[in-house]
């Protein structure tokens, strides 16, 4: 499965969400049940990666372990060099570029990029926006936040992704934030991008998914919801919400 080409195929249709599951917050068969009831709830990929913790043994067991419980694509969304598993469909070939460190736009591709052809994995390129409060991400990833009364800068950075080659722009607010990326951004940046727009980061209910969808995100990502949510009720609704913003739009 050409896995970029699935995402620009289902965008033009409908929009996307999409599950991060992290190695680090379980073990890798309770990841493979989570992606199932992730899926099963309607979640159309499953991302796998942490800004920390991320163990080689571990992410390449809780990746087969996925693979072994969906059929959806599975796509690393690696921290670093580090954590890349041969397990994965694809691989967010991502750059932050609002980071302050150089290592973080280009360096860790760097060391990345010989390893990742030896492995075969698919590359999705993506321009990796973090807006305030950037929680660990923000941190770990040295970003110069884009404040959140600014969309603007995000725009400017948006765009100048897209015309460095980004296949894709995804917007962060850190996973756990207090509140997911705000509306306007979304919409300034939907409005000047040809490219899909992903949105992730503080997304807890139908009711934020739909206004972040609204708003314009083509692909909404949620992590914490899984791993607070055992029964998904809330990850269904989000679902829901997403898809029927697509089915208005
Ligand atoms: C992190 O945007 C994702 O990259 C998910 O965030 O854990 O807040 O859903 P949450």
């Amino acid at each position: 499965m050409k896995v970029f080409q699935y995402i620009l195929d289902k965008v033009e249709k409908e929009k996307m969400h999409m599950t991060l599951l992290d190695p680090d917050k379980q073990q890798p068969s309770e990841a493979g049940k989570m992606a199932l009831m992730a899926v099963e709830a309607g979640s159309d990929a499953i991302m796998i990666g942490g800004s920390t913790g991320v163990e080689q043994g571990n992410l390449d067991e809780t990746v087969r372990e996925i693979k072994k419980s969906v059929d959806v694509p599975t796509i690393l969304f690696p921290a670093g060099a580090h954590t890349i598993s041969k397990y994965a469909d694809a691989i967010y070939f991502m750059s932050i570029l609002n980071s302050e460190n150089v290592k973080n736009i280009v360096g860790e591709q760097r060391k990345a990029s010989l390893v990742i052809k030896k492995m075969g994995i698919q590359t999705i390129p993506m321009g990796y926006l973090i807006v305030e409060p950037g929680m660990t991400v923000g941190r770990v990833g040295e970003a110069s936040l884009i404040p959140r009364e600014s969309p603007r800068i995000a725009v400017e950075y948006a765009l100048a992704g897209q015309y460095l080659g980004m296949g894709l722009i995804y917007l962060e607010a850190g996973s756990g934030a207090p509140a997911p990326v705000p509306k306007e951004m979304i919409r300034s940046v939907k409005a000047e991008i040809d490219i899909p727009l992903v949105v992730g980061g503080g997304i807890r209910s139908g009711s934020d998914a739909r206004q972040v969808a609204e708003a314009g995100a083509d692909v909404v990502v949620t992590g914490t919801i899984v791993e607070m949510d055992k029964s998904l009720s809330v990850l269904h609704d989000i679902v829901e919400s997403i898809k029927s913003v697509g089915k208005m739009q």
